[in-house]
């Protein structure tokens, strides 16, 4: 086989928007040569893996220039840069992703021929860069595809967790964890970068004992942070961003004393522990509970970003009052808030600004985004913590609140209850820092994820704080990119959509409102159809082959995927499978569309009802999938192991969405969207991003039920969900069939967790409220299927509606109304 010529590359390089690229060497630098030289192996022994490491290095050797030449352009033009710390980012696999946002698909397809590779093996080579948890993780991950994608001057930086997200497997039901060791092998995306290393001081030496951190009294010690730089191909190869890891490294020069007094093995002990400051990301979604750990990790984020951030912006700017305008830092939830302290220090302390002057470049320079109402979330750290690790940053933030509590006093005079209310420091025996009050003070601006979310921020959760600053507050509605969630996850719709409106969608998805006509359109519904099909097929291969799990393509795919929670309710989900088997048992009534239920997501470790949830949810499958009465069907399925690699097989097979979060507890949502752009159709409550769904699609054309969230929250003095068992037969019916062992024949008493939350504990989550509605809502549903034209027309509906959900609608945004900040292309 011709290994590709540089000169066809070059032309297919022009040709695609990324080039020319100018090659050093010869062709053989791309495929043939890694294969060969980066192993030192002969090209016929190897293996899939190395194949795929091969094809990832030659596809990052093309973009290298290109890379180098964007930051070179950034310190070239000085413009306004955007950095974007998270402790989460969730990118899931990137050869496929990169080489469709460099538009070298015709190239990979030659080669793939050329070397008898086989592409989907090759693929599967790839693991999943898990580093998130859930929706914080996975925007985090759509949003420097977005930033890159627009030209925008940005970076994002995160933790290099050598254990991303735990790995789920299931036994006798239940969920088991398994460390996540993704990088095992050597990962071909990342670029270690040495000498741009930070060194971080704290106040004392800590040491990590059986998972909680340990503080080492007496000498303040100091912890190195190593980037590892992975590149971030914008849709059509133009910029190539960086996402910039930090890893943990002990000081060269340990504990000296100790060592020359013979204590080797000990002094490199307190190094190891240092190195395991970045081992392990928390795998708790949207609960904080405070482990030691956890906080150095978020200081160490913090302190590495800024520490790198500063050290740039001081290279070309003589000035440190153009900070703010040459710097926008976004603050991806409370976990990164540290940064107000972090970035005071470096202006007071390092700079010697005076306080005001530093105090206003802070401000200017951070910005906020919530993600979440549940208290259980809201991060506050013990002041006592602050005290031994970071003394000067405690000394920072009880400035900040001094002064800050003098301004609600001179706002409020006499209101002392607003003043503890706002206060940074809560509490008086056992002190606690909110980080959320923090964030909120420190920056310019504070930001919801939807437009409701971002209403009861402003309204009740963060209400003190929106009354001193009410300009502060703003919303920027999720979104999502579509060239994973699309272009690349769903070939079948993607082609179709491009053969009727052309391929400008790509980035400028609101071109998809030129769909709405083709409702009308025959042909268009036809092929719209065939490519659901087209992936309900290919879903379904693959589930055999990779789980030997059997569904059938002509029945509906009905699915929700996301983390296992109360608040989602997945449990809601649940009854109604048990509810329509129950009707099923007592009238196996002659026509209805089979259907099958798809279940997905991981449960915190920790959280014990969610486990049981899950158990559930398989020994609901077991029973059902196995009783003659149902067969052919209903069929329900859990499939273990939830990551951005599955959501992107599942999305664009689903027919159903389910978003059937309690009204007022889901921020915004983001898998609703994703769903909503490959044609399922969605059912679900008025809560987080479902409800602007609505409103751009036309409530027709979704299937809302359930309480709103102003009903939720006025219903919560008398809500009794007894009154339901008691007077809705179906509810009855379907809780006493769980609480009689039906689906736990062999484990006796196993679902009385359930029983004790949805009755006993009065059902916080209100399932039984909302039980009756999503029943009626999904005969709505299951009847509107049973009319194919019908169907599809809402289906387009939605797919022409999906536009502003769009994370480059997102980030025009952030850009336009919080960072002040334009593209910078790079020529
Ligand atoms: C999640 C919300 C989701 C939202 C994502 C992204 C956290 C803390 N919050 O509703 O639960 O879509 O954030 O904003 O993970």
């Amino acid at each position: 086989a011709q290994p590709p010529q540089p000169a066809d590359i070059n032309h297919l390089l022009t040709q695609y928007g990324c080039g020319p690229i100018q090659f050093t060497g010869t062709s053989d630098a791309l495929y043939e040569r890694h294969l060969m030289f980066d192993n030192v192996v002969d090209a016929a022994a190897t293996g899939a893996r190395e194949r795929y490491e091969a094809a990832a290095r030659s596809v990052r050797d093309v973009l290298s220039q290109r890379w180098l030449r964007t930051e070179q352009t950034y310190e070239r033009e000085n413009p306004k840069r955007i950095y974007y710390l998270s402790m989460e980012f969730l990118i899931g696999r990137s050869l496929a992703n990169t080489i469709t946002n460099l538009r070298l698909d015709p190239v990979a397809q030659r080669l793939v021929k050329e070397e008898n590779l086989h592409p989907l093996a090759l693929i599967e080579q790839e693991p999943d860069a898990g580093l998130g948890n859930g929706g914080l993780g996975r925007l985090a991950a759509c949003f420097i595809d977005s930033m890159a994608t627009m030209q925008l001057p940005a970076m994002g930086y995160g933790l290099r967790y050598e254990y991303g997200i735990f790995r789920q497997f299931i036994e006798d039901g239940w969920q088991r964890e398994r460390p996540d060791n993704w990088l095992r092998h050597p990962d071909p995306w990342e670029v270690p970068r040495p000498h741009e290393r930070v060194e971080i001081k704290l106040g004392c030496s800590f040491e990590v004992r059986g998972g909680t951190l340990g503080v080492v009294p007496g000498r303040p010690s100091s912890v190195f942070g190593l980037p590892f730089d992975r590149p971030v191909a914008g849709y059509g190869g133009r910029t190539i961003n960086t996402l910039r890891l930090w890893a943990a490294a002990a000081p060269d020069v340990f504990d000296f004393q100790a060592f020359s007094a013979g204590e080797f093995v000990s002094a490199l002990a307190g190094q190891l522990s240092a190195e395991s400051l970045t081992r392990v990301l928390y795998p708790d979604d949207t609960t904080s509970q405070g482990q030691g750990l956890r906080f150095v990790q978020e200081y160490f984020l913090v302190a590495c970003s800024l520490a790198d951030v500063v050290r740039r912006f001081r290279r070309i700017n003589a000035d440190w009052s153009a900070l703010p305008r040459k710097v926008a830092i976004q603050l991806n939830d409370t976990h990164p808030s540290l940064a107000v302290p972090e970035l005071m220090r470096i202006l007071l302390d390092d700079a010697g600004l005076g306080w005001d002057e530093a105090w206003d470049l802070t401000q200017q320079t951070l910005a906020y985004t919530n993600h979440t109402l549940l208290p259980e979330a809201l991060e506050t750290w013990p002041l006592a913590w602050f005290e031994r690790l970071l003394p000067r940053h405690l000394e920072i933030v009880l400035e900040i609140n001094r002064r800050f509590l003098d301004d609600v006093r001179a706002r409020f005079p006499g209101d002392e209850d607003r003043v503890r209310r706002v206060s940074l420091v809560d509490g008086d025996p056992n002190r606690r820092i909110r980080m959320a009050n923090l964030a909120v003070v420190g920056s310019h601006s504070t930001n919801g994820v939807a437009a409701i979310h971002s209403c009861l921020l402003r309204t009740e959760t963060l209400r003190d704080l929106a009354e001193m600053y009410p300009e502060r507050f703003s919303n920027k509605t999720n979104g999502v990119t579509p060239r994973r969630w699309l272009l690349l996850a769903n070939p079948a719709l993607a082609g179709r959509i491009t053969a009727a409106i052309g391929d400008g969608w790509i980035t400028d998805l609101a071109q998809l409102e030129k769909l709405r006509p083709l409702a009308e359109d025959a042909g268009f519904r036809d092929a719209v159809r065939a490519a659901k099909r087209e992936a309900k097929a290919s879903f379904a291969h693959w589930l055999r082959a990779a789980e030997g799990i059997s569904i059938d393509p002509d029945s509906i795919f009905d699915s929700q995927v996301k983390r296992i929670h109360e608040y989602k309710r997945q449990m809601l989900n649940a009854l109604r499978v048990v509810v329509l088997y129950n009707r099923l048992r007592q009238d196996p009534a002659p026509e209805m569309a089979p259907r099958t239920f798809l279940f997905a997501g991981k449960a915190a470790p920790a959280y014990h009802l969610a486990k049981v949830i899950i158990k559930f949810i398989n020994n609901l499958a077991a029973t059902i999938n196995q009783d003659p009465v149902v067969r052919h069907r209903l069929k329900v399925v859990f499939l273990p192991e939830y990551c951005v690699s599955l959501a992107e097989r599942l999305i664009p097979a689903s027919d159903v969405s389910n978003q059937i979060s309690t009204a007022g507890y889901e921020a915004s949502g983001t898998s609703n969207m994703k769903f909503m752009m490959n044609g399922a159709l969605t059912i679900g409550t008025r809560d987080g991003a479902t409800i602007e769904m609505a409103e751009a699609a036309g409530e027709d054309n979704l299937f809302l039920f359930g309480l709103t969230a102003g009903q939720v929250a006025g219903s919560r003095g008398w809500y009794n969900p007894h009154w339901h068992y008691d007077n809705e037969p179906e509810t009855r019916a379907a809780l006493d069939l769980i609480f009689s062992d039906h689906f736990s024949r062999h484990e006796p008493g196993v679902f009385e967790p359930l029983r004790d939350a949805l009755l006993t504990h009065g059902d916080h989550y209100m399932h039984l409220a909302d039980l009756r509605s999503y029943l009626a809502a999904d005969r709505d549903l299951v009847g509107l299927y049973a009319d194919a034209d019908g169907w599809v027309r809402k289906v387009i509906m939605n797919l022409a509606a999906s536009g502003r959900f769009s994370s480059d609608r997102t980030i025009a945004e952030y850009a336009a109304e919080i960072w002040q900040a334009g593209p910078c292309p790079v020529p």
